[in-house]
Order: C-alpha cells, then structure tokens, then sequence
C-alpha cells in the first residue's frame, strides 16, 4: 500500500539537483566565516528578503530564538499570537532560555491580530511592569491553516508597533507560501518588520535549516548567540548548498502544493461529517474536523493504518499539509481512503 503522507512539508527529501550540488558544495570553516557556500546561500536570502544580512542556522526554532534573545534582554515582555508556532511548539525557548515573559494575543481565524488588542497588551511604562520590547508575527500562519498576511495588514500592525517603541520579528517559516499565493515579491511582505526568518527545509524542499535577516548590526549579535547556542556548524555549505537551489528552484513550484491542498480541501467537502471550509483554505495547509463520532487524535491513528498520514490538531481538528511529494493523483487515494473510513464509522 502506498504511503500518503501529509503530516507535513517537513518531510520533503532534497532533489537530485540539491544532492549534487551538496557533493560538489565548496567548502571551509563557517564558524571563521570561510565557507564559500554558507556566505553565498546568506547573501542570497538577504536579497530575497530585501535585508542587509542573513544568518544560517539548523532550524526554524533556533532562527525563532535567536530573534527574540537579540532583540529582547530578560526580564522583558513579548507579545505572540495566542496560536503562535513560538508560543505552542518551541518548547518556551524565548521564556526558559531568553527570560523573557510571553503574553498571548487572540489570533483571529485568519491568523491576524487585532490591532485595539495589541495595543492595550502593550504596558504602560511603570515600575510594577516589565517592559514590552517585542512583537512576534507569523506568515502563513501553522495553527491558523496556512493563512496569509498581506503587506497592508502587515505595514499597519508593525507600524503601530514602531509607534509604541517595540521591535517586531516575523516567524516566516513558511513566508514563500504567502508571496506565492498573493503573487508578490517575498521581500514587500517582509519588507515591514525588523527581523525575519524562514525554512528551507519545508516546503521548499532543502533538508536542513532557515535563515534569520536583518539589518547588519542586528545579524552580528545574532551570530554570536547562534554560537552561544551551538548553531556553529563549521562545513554547512554542505547542507546551505541545497538551499540555494531551494531558493533558486522551488519557490514558483508552490503554487502548485495550493492547488492539491485545494483538491483535497474541496474533496473533504464533500464527505458527510467531514467540517471543512475550502474556500479559508489559501496555501499549503489544510484543517478540518473529523466526524463528530469520533475524536481527531482516533481519526488520525484509524487512517494510519490506512496509509494517510495527518496530524491530530485538537479535539476534533486534524491537519493535512501538501508538498513537493504528494501529487493530484495521491491526493485522490488519500480521499477515497478518508471516505471509506468514514463510512466504516457509520
Ligand atoms: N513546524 C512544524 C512542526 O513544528 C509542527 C510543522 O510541521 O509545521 N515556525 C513555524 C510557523 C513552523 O511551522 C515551524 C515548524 C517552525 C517555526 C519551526 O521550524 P523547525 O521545525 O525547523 O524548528
């Protein structure tokens, strides 16, 4: 039986074009600043993402982390999305490692914050309070189903920010999903905010990493933490050399993982029981609720078994991601598996 496997674009192995240019990757020491590749992939990501300079670490969590302990000392405040990825799934990094303290602002359904809201959870300056420094976005939103940011909301939320003497870092794990599906260049979305980071190794396919930018005097203090946290990885032009052809290859690529999520969006529509809206579906991430007979985390393990792999997302919210690896075709067996289940359960 054949795997489908849409628990996330994480699992998206390098192509045959990343895995040569990994053999052929010039190579020296990056923790000295000599390895060819590394400084060619960073330079890379800043342009694309319009900021002066750009840093090379092992993940997402770590690009999330390094942000906050730049921008922020302890004893500060942060403000997040109460569905924020650095809130839910970096293990309180920014609290535990950063001191700083995290307060949640609802995220609205399509991933934004209200502004009014953000505004009154920003502290007054008081000696009772600990200061609010930073404000943390993210574009497409995980928890929120993929959705996207546009470059107005984006310039009204950071402006306010600014306004209010507060930083703004944006989690652009995904941003390339975002400029695809609004068909604008990635560094306008990115344009806004201070620092920025975003994945090679999700949907664009590369299989290690993600690069934090910002401006030059930011990125050097933003080195010297990756060290202090031990993302000095001396020959990574080995890894860094598949994401630049992630940047160079697989960004229009995108557009095509909307549109199986959307095949399989409406597919879902179609199954009795099944709660989806498709048309809230707008890049690579799917959520739906499972019947109400059975609970998210059942579904989820019942389907395994069948050779459909998602995510349980709560109680009743199950998440499908669509990448590089799964076609219009397995999206097709993957919802014909779904309706037998589903009949099954009656
Ligand atoms: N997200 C992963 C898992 O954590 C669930 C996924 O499969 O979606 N920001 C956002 C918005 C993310 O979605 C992720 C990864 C990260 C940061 C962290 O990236 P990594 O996994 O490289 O640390």
């Amino acid at each position: 039986m054949k795997i489908v496997d849409l628990r996330s674009d994480t699992i998206t192995l390098p192509t045959e074009e990343m895995r040569q240019a990994m053999y052929e990757a010039g190579l020296g020491d990056d923790v000295f600043g000599e390895d060819p590749t590394v400084n060619r992939l960073e330079k890379l990501a800043a342009q694309m993402m319009g900021k002066e300079a750009a840093l090379f670490t092992p993940s997402g969590t770590m690009s999330n982390l390094i942000a906050v302990l730049t921008h922020t000392r302890p004893g500060n405040e942060i403000l997040l999305g109460s569905e924020a990825h650095m809130f839910w799934y970096e293990v309180g990094g920014a609290s535990t490692l950063g001191g700083v303290v995290m307060r949640t602002v609802p995220n609205d359904q399509d991933g934004t914050l209200n502004p009014g809201a953000v505004e009154q959870a920003i502290r007054p300056k008081n000696i009772h309070h600990p200061q609010t420094t930073l404000l943390c976005l993210e574009n497409t939103h995980n928890r929120c189903g993929g959705t996207v940011l546009t470059l107005d909301y984006t310039s009204a939320i950071v402006g306010l920010a600014h306004q209010n003497g507060l930083q703004v870092h944006l989690d652009g794990a995904r941003i390339f999903n975002a400029a695809v599906a609004l068909d604008v260049p990635v560094s306008e979305l990115a344009s806004p905010v201070d620092s920025v980071c975003f994945c090679i190794s999700k949907s664009l396919s590369a299989p290690v990493g993600s690069l934090l930018c910002g401006n030059q005097e930011f990125m050097e203090k933003a080195r010297k933490w990756r060290k202090m946290l031990g993302g000095g990885m001396r020959q990574a032009g080995v890894i860094a050399a598949a994401g630049i052809v992630a940047l160079q290859k697989m960004v229009n690529r995108l557009a095509e993982d909307h549109a199986t999520a959307q095949r399989l969006a409406s597919g879902l529509a179609q199954v009795p029981g099944v709660t989806i809206q498709p048309r809230e579906v707008q890049t690579n991430i799917v959520i739906f609720e499972s019947p109400a007979t059975i609970p998210g985390a059942e579904f989820v393990q019942r389907l395994d078994a069948q050779g459909v792999r998602l995510l349980p997302r709560g109680r009743r919210r199950v998440r499908a991601v669509t990448h590089r690896m799964v076609g219009a075709a397995d999206i097709d067996e993957a919802l014909s598996r779904i309706k037998l289940l589903v009949k099954e359960l009656g």
